[in-house]
């Protein structure tokens, strides 16, 4: 035994973080959650984590001397963090190193979904551009839009900030109104789709998001109705939205993020009136480099000064 504290990685993690934690700390890594090959006398060792996806609270119950999860990225829906909370350990995430890139992929998310770029270059690529003449003309343009931003926390923020310059309305619905903006404040979901013909979401998958995005919120949106969730996958009722895609009640959506990743349903793969991404929004070298620093460096702090640096709401420092 080293005397340095021993983490757990359960499941693939970013290389940055295995290789900076492997420098300051003893590493047992697991295949996944389940931690099946560790023996209980190395689980009764471990005080820290880092984790990119789930940390279920049977794992958490089997960590009698844990203190700290750095979790990577800034949701952390797949942590258990009112099991952490219970047990007394600290959760942390990678809040605002990656606001930019996921803001610019969002922007880019929505031109690509209103103007058809990705199906124009495939135009371009097979040759139909010289065999069959120009590309048709998009039927959607965002000129004269109004933008409804669901969620304006810190991401939310920097996509309004975007949008601007684009010369569209902008207005938005969280469960509190903002008192640093002046955007139109709507109190429900659908107050805001019935106001709007984007919905931009990006919030959290809690509970009382769950879902939200459904067949009333999409019918309020309208026929000329573009969404893009950027947020997760779970926000969105998807049944309902391959329905409204295919029957007209809005016009097209941008995803990033669904309900069960990796597995698309094969009727959004099939549905002409969608921009599909693998949920990359903040998938650069330079943004994940810092989403890693950001897991290690609260491990490091903790141990070194007992103070996380992004500490999550839920398991708050000082502890209330
Ligand atoms: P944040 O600063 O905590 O902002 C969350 C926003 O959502 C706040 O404005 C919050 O306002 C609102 N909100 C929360 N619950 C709500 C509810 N039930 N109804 C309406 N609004 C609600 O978080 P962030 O850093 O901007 O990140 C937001 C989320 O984006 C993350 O949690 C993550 O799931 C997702 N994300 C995805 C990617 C990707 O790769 N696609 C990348 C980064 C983040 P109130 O508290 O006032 O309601
Ligand atoms: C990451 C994200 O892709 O930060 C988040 O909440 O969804 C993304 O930035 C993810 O967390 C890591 O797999």
């Amino acid at each position: 035994m080293s005397g340095r504290p021993l983490v757990l990685i359960p499941g693939r993690i970013h290389p940055r973080v295995r290789a900076r934690l492997a420098e300051r700390f003893d590493l047992l890594e697991v295949a996944d959650a389940s931690a099946a090959e560790a023996s209980m006398e190395q689980l009764n060792r471990v005080r820290g984590a880092a984790v990119s996806g789930r940390f279920p609270a049977s794992l958490i119950e089997r960590l009698p001397k844990l203190e700290v999860i750095g979790s990577f990225g800034v949701g952390y829906d797949g942590v258990d963090v009112g099991a952490a909370g219970a047990a007394g350990v600290i959760v942390t995430n990678t809040p605002d190193v990656l606001n930019d890139e996921v803001a610019d992929t969002t922007i880019a998310l929505l031109l690509n979904t209103i103007r058809r770029f990705h199906f124009a270059e495939r135009h371009l690529r097979e040759g139909r551009w010289e065999r069959e003449g120009a590309f048709a003309l998009s039927p959607l343009s965002l000129k004269g839009r109004k933008v409804g931003i669901h969620g304006l926390g810190r991401i939310g923020m920097e996509i309004a900030a975007r949008l601007v310059p684009f010369k569209v309305d902008i207005a938005y619905h969280t469960r509190r109104p903002r008192a640093d903006v002046d955007f139109d404040y709507h109190d429900t979901l659908t107050g805001l789709a019935r106001a709007v013909d984007i919905l931009i979401s990006i919030v959290p998958s809690t509970p009382a998001t769950h879902g939200s995005i459904n067949a009333e919120v999409l019918s309020a949106l309208g026929p000329n109705g573009v969404l893009i969730n950027v947020g997760r996958g779970t926000t969105v009722d998807e049944p309902a939205l391959v329905a409204a895609l295919r029957n007209g009640t809005i016009a097209g959506a941008g995803l990033d993020v669904f309900a069960d990743e990796p597995r698309v349903p094969q009727a959004l793969i099939d549905l002409p009136n969608v921009s599909l991404l693998p949920h990359v929004a903040s998938a650069s070298v330079p943004t994940r480099d810092a989403m890693a620093d950001l897991v290690v460096d609260n491990l490091i702090h903790w141990f070194e000064t007992g103070q996380p640096l992004t500490p999550v709401p839920e398991t708050p420092y000082p502890r209330n």
